[in-house]
């Protein structure tokens, strides 16, 4: 056979690039960028590159493992869901449905079969104990959302393309592709931000990749972002700068959050963040003054002490420059398929019940996974779901998990390979590699910064064995809720995602609906490299799901004295990092992405490692409250003096994982480091930036 060309959109990462694979027979020999995507146009980073190898994964499981007297023993798929289900259903019936506990992983969201049918086993499972990555991640942006404009998924993204003047706290896109911002090739879209004679301003302790791309880098002391952001309100408030525009007559709150504000100056933000006063006015000025600016935050104000109100802030500055809702500042996208309109998420919760052990509030239907190690180790709960996630490499005080996983009586995992937390299941249902699955990315176009749509075929068909983890959610559904045989028949039928896809489509804001012209699958397939419907529009009042916005929530208002009042934190802080080459755990098994100098070091600033004796090349002893752990010394003025990095995501010296090339690589984790009990007060979410250590050399 000829080699062929096929075109599919990559779901490494939520940049969502459009590929062009080439295959001989069964394997693929190369893969670029797609040129005529027009969103993505021909960008590409080295793990789209490597989706081959991932595919092709030798150790990726093909059948479903059960673990009988220490080793895996393959099953039959109708064997390995009926006692999946047996199990969970066994468990549930003796101790109640809370017994069994749910996680599910970031992969969830790149996964069209996982965000269809993941859904409907959870709430099958009518369990309290639900956890996800969210909880370690965009937590804050989702419950900003839900209580600024009443729909969790209402989340406000930088419309860069647009933008004169972008502030950016706490992300790196040079190294995440961009996050809670679908923009693929995005140094691309930040430099072009400069050469139409725009600003990119970026706030990190770590001068990073991205600095590279922006006008001015701050340093910021981890977990003090509140502080600048509360000061360039207060600037505003004080210089009389606040215009509102087109949605003045919407807004509430606006004298309690200034009330809030007055006390954070300049001078004072400088005192605890040491970002100087001069250019916290400068830049909320500039903010007040230009036309189209914006202010994004990503995960290093998500995952921290103030994650919410970082997030409360930033909502706030955009929308009282007068840049919400408008070109070139903070948009919201038209989403071709809709899970707002769909209702595939509800709309937001809080506190509808407690954990058992610290009683910490639900928090949009989870629990945050920092209380999971302590919920799965307590009697309350004796069983694991876990689907698409690694959470001992990737929540908090992973060891302390790990103790609790080895002593659940019964664990499942979705997974398609034994890692750190799947080698404590019991069973092991593995999804067919990413090229054996249809693709469309309803929570990422959502998430666009435009709107865009693509549809991608399965590269590599599924044989009869071959299930996606839709299919395999789908069963699991059934065999939990009993019988329903036409669930089951569903699941079965091929064209099931399909179907659903190309009705959301026509019953979406661009849709055909029943009869006229508009989108359908059939029309969106004619547009193999993707679909583009335009820069983003507004879509306030219509598209909230409250009356009014209201700025002075004071659960969030309250968290500002607390941060003033609070003493600055002594010795080391410890934050993560990310390279362009690795997605959180679970791709540091393709050898051509591991190549090069060992990664999982630990970044001190020169006078930091003068001071103790470390030298670059080294080895640093790193020890936390709850851990300690080895790892290289990097020497670094990158880093701001007093903070030490270490990425996440290694540590794959654990018996019995099946990730051979990652064992090589075996790193430590930084999550041994992070303690469970340090929470965002308000959202729940695990502060994994800005946590004390205590380096020395070895
Ligand atoms: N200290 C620290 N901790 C962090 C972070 C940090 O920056 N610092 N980042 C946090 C963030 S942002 C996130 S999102 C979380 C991620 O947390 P998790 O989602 O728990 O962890 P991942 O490493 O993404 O692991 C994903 C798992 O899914 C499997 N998988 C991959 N593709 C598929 C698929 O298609 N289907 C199924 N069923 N399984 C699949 C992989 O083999 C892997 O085991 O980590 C968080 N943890
Ligand atoms: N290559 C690669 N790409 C990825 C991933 C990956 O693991 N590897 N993971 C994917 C996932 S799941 C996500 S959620 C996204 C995340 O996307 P980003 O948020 O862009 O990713 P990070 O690189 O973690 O950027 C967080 C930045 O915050 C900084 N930071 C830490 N603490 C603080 C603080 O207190 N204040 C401020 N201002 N900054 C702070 C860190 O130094 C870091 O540079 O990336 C996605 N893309
Ligand atoms: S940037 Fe993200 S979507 Fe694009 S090729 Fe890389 S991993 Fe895939
Ligand atoms: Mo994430």
């Amino acid at each position: 056979m000829s080699p062929r060309t096929a075109l599919l959109a990559c779901p490494l990462c939520e940049a969502t690039c459009g590929l062009r694979v080439t295959v001989d027979g069964d394997r693929v020999t190369e893969v670029r960028g797609d040129p005529d995507d027009p969103f993505s146009q021909g960008h590409i980073c080295p793990k789209g590159v490597a989706i081959g190898e991932l595919h092709h994964d030798p150790d990726r499981l093909r059948r479903p493992v059960e673990k009988q007297g220490g080793t895996w023993v393959e099953l039959s798929w109708e064997q390995a869901l009926d006692r999946a289900a047996d199990g969970i259903r066994a468990l549930q019936s003796a101790h109640g449905p809370d017994s069994v506990a749910v996680y599910q992983g970031n992969p969830t969201v790149h996964n069209l079969g996982a965000m269809l049918y993941g859904g409907g086993v959870v709430r099958a499972l009518r369990t309290k104990q639900r956890y996800s990555a969210t909880s370690c991640d965009q937590l804050p942006h989702q419950l900003c959302a839900f209580w600024m404009f009443g729909h969790q998924l209402l989340v406000p993204l930088p419309d860069v393309d647009r933008t004169d003047l972008m502030l950016i706290f706490g992300g790196n896109p040079a190294a995440s592709n961009g996050s809670l911002m679908t923009a693929p090739g995005i140094d691309r879209r930040l430099r072009a931000i400069r050469q139409r004679g725009g600003r990119v301003v970026l706030f990190d302790p770590r001068r990073t990749e991205t600095a590279r791309l922006c006008d001015a880098h701050h340093f910021v002391r981890p977990g003090t972002d509140a502080l600048v952001l509360a000061a360039m309100l207060q600037v505003l408030f004080a210089e009389d700068r606040v215009r509102i525009g087109r949605l003045s007559g919407l807004v509430d709150g606006v004298d309690a959050l200034a009330d809030a504000v007055a006390a954070c100056t300049p001078e004072r933000a400088e005192a605890g963040s040491g970002v100087p006063a001069d250019e916290i006015r400068t830049l909320a000025r500039a903010l007040a003054d230009a036309e189209r600016a914006v202010v994004y935050g990503r995960l290093g104000v998500s995952t921290q002490r103030h994650g919410v109100l970082c997030h409360w802030l930033i909502g706030a500055l955009n929308l009282l420059t007068g840049h919400l809702d408008e070109p070139g500042g903070a948009m919201f996208t038209t989403p071709a398929v809709d899970p707002i309109g769909l209702k595939l998420i509800g709309r937001g919760s809080y506190g509808r019940w407690r954990s058992t052990v610290r009683g910490r509030p639900e928090v949009l239907g989870e629990l945050p996974a920092a209380v999971m190690a302590e919920e799965l180790g307590s009697d309350a709960v004796r069983g694991l779901l876990c689907i698409a996630g690694n959470p001992v490499l990737s929540t908090p005080d992973g060891a302390a998990l790990e103790r609790s996983l080895a002593g659940l009586d019964f664990m499942v995992s979705i997974d398609p390979f034994v890692t750190e937390t799947s080698r404590h299941a019991d069973l092991i249902l593995p999804p067919v590699g990413p090229l054996s699955r249809p693709h469309y990315d309803v929570v990422f176009n959502l998430l666009a910064v435009r709107n865009v749509a693509r549809w991608s075929e399965p590269l590599f068909p599924p044989g009869p064995d071959d299930w996606d983890d839709g299919r395999i959610l789908a069963g699991l559904h059934v065999r939990l809720t009993r019988g329903m045989a036409q669930v089951d028949a569903r699941a079965r039928r091929k064209a099931g995602q399909a179907r659903i896809i190309d009705l959301a489509l026509r019953l979406g804001p661009h849709g055909k609906r029943l009869f006229g012209e508009g989108l359908s699958l059939a029309a969106l397939k004619q547009h193999a490299s993707g679909l583009d419907l335009g820069p983003l529009q507004p879509v306030l009042p219509e598209r909230l799901f409250t009356d009014r916005i209201d700025l002075g929530r004071a659960e969030v208002l309250a968290e500002l004295p607390r941060l003033l009042a609070a003493e600055p934190p002594a010795g080391l802080l410890l934050i993560g990092r990310r390279h362009l080459r690795s997605n959180n755990s679970w791709m540091h098994n393709s050898p051509s992405l591991m190549k090069g100098k060992p990664r999982c070091t630990l970044l001190v600033h020169p006078d930091d490692a003068a001071a103790r004796g470390l030298v670059d090349g080294g080895t640093a002893r790193v020890r936390s409250s709850v851990g300690q752990v080895q790892a290289p010394v990097q020497v670094s003025d990158a880093v701001m003096p007093g903070v030490v990095s270490l990425p996440h995501g290694f540590g794959h010296h654990r018996d019995g994982v099946g990730w051979s090339v990652a064992a090589a690589h075996a790193g430590v984790s930084i999550n041994d480091l992070i303690p469970g009990d340090r929470l965002d007060e308000v959202g729940g979410t695990a502060v994994l930036s800005g946590v004390p250590v205590e380096v020395e050399a070895l």
